[in-house]
């Protein structure tokens, strides 16, 4: 039997790959957006144009629908009949959930209840649900991090993803659904928003090599994150899907390093100094802060055999590669123009 995903979030970063996965394995995949303003599907044009949308036996399609409006699940759910949901849309940004509390919690908690609801009232037995929990629900708990340790999230968008993650384990416990939870730490790609902090530094490190900027404003250089490759984590969301049963894994590469550890690596590949480009600012902290996150996969190793490919160096390299090659430049053509750069001093 052909397997159907619907995936919300699909014209996220892990939306993108997931959509790519699942379509190279066979799947037929339906995406939900919500309306914009302007269109903002540049991360699956390339799936359009591969897999034909406009077409109704089409492989890859994209339907509106909107994680605060039950009758649009409900409808798609309908009229899709998927086999396997992965629900991936999320106002995902940690340092924004401090200013858009309600609705962050309203689309992060509430929206995947009403997805399971949706799923639940259609009286599909066999449908397989992901969440994608976060690990920034272990938030104060001190590192490594694994299954088993206590949530203390720090910020709105925490305590959202925790109560997403109760909820999706109390479906599988009281309703027998096949619903498994992803507690996925920092995951990055040449696809990831521009306003987190990996991006902004290696987009802002291409537009000074451009001449377009001095130099970049950031807050917390200490704060200690697990980062692995978006690429990697939607193989292994698949697999906890693809598990004889529902459970909740950890995804992560065991390796931790601070945002000044970015700094220096991505600025050290064109031979520049950090610091001569940086400067601290308030405006980028938060009001509370996750210190350090570290996280333990072994239970995805030795269950799922998930093991991530893309560790800190190759990640720094491949993003700063994907932003400097879209403004016209190679590694190599970058260093030379770095060194004739004169660094404007101040602020750091
Ligand atoms: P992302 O790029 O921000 O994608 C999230 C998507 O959700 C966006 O396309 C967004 O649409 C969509 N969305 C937001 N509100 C919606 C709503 N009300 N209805 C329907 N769609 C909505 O995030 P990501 O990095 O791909 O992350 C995917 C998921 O994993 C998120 O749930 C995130 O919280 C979680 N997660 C991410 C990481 C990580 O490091 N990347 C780690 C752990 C967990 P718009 O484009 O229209 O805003
Ligand atoms: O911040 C610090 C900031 O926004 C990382 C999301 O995908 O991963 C992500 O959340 C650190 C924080 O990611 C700036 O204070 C310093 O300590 O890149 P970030 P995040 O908050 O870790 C988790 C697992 C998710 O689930 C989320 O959806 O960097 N930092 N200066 C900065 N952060 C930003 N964004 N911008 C700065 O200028």
């Amino acid at each position: 039997m052909t397997k159907r995903a619907l995936i919300t979030g699909v014209v996220g970063q892990d939306g993108s790959y997931l959509a790519e996965l699942l379509l190279s394995k066979g799947y037929v995949v339906r995406g939900i957006t919500r309306r914009a303003s302007y269109p903002h599907t540049q991360r699956i044009d390339h799936l359009f144009k591969q897999y034909d949308d406009r077409d109704a036996e089409a492989r890859f399609r994209v339907t509106y629908a909107d994680l605060t409006d039950s009758s649009s699940l409900q409808n798609v759910l309908h009229e899709f009949q998927p086999t396997e949901v992965y629900n991936l849309a999320a106002q995902s940004h940690v340092g924004i959930s401090f200013e858009t509390g309600e609705s962050t919690l309203d689309i992060n908690a509430i929206g995947p209840f009403r997805l399971l609801d949706a799923i639940r009232s259609s009286g599909a037995k066999d449908v397989r649900f992901y969440q994608a929990s976060s690990s920034e629900m272990f938030g104060a708990s001190p590192p490594p991090q694994n299954e088993l340790t206590p949530f203390l999230p720090q910020s709105p968008y925490g305590v959202s993803k925790v109560a997403a993650f109760y909820l999706t384990r109390l479906h599988r416990i009281a309703y027998g659904m096949f619903a498994s939870n992803g507690i996925l730490f920092n995951h990055e790609s040449p696809r990831r928003g521009l306003n987190f902090v990996t991006r902004k530094i290696t987009y802002s490190i291409a537009q000074i090599i451009a001449g377009e900027l001095d130099r970049i404003e950031l807050g917390n250089l200490d704060a200690k994150r697990d980062w692995g490759f978006s690429g990697d984590y939607v193989e292994g969301i698949w697999r906890i899907l693809q598990h004889t049963e529902p459970d909740d894994f950890v995804l992560a590469t065991g390796e931790m390093y601070t945002v000044r550890d970015f700094l220096g690596q991505t600025f050290g590949l064109l031979g520049l100094d950090w610091e001569d480009f940086v400067t601290i600012t308030d405006r980028y902290r938060r009001p509370a802060e996750v210190p350090a996150l570290l996280g333990d996969a072994s239970k995805a190793r030795r269950v799922l055999g998930w093991e991530p490919k893309v560790h800190f160096g190759g990640l720094c390299e491949m993003m700063l590669a994907g932003d400097l090659a879209a403004r016209g430049f190679t590694l190599e053509q970058a260093r030379t123009k770095a060194a004739t750069l004169t660094p404007k001093r101040g602020g750091a």
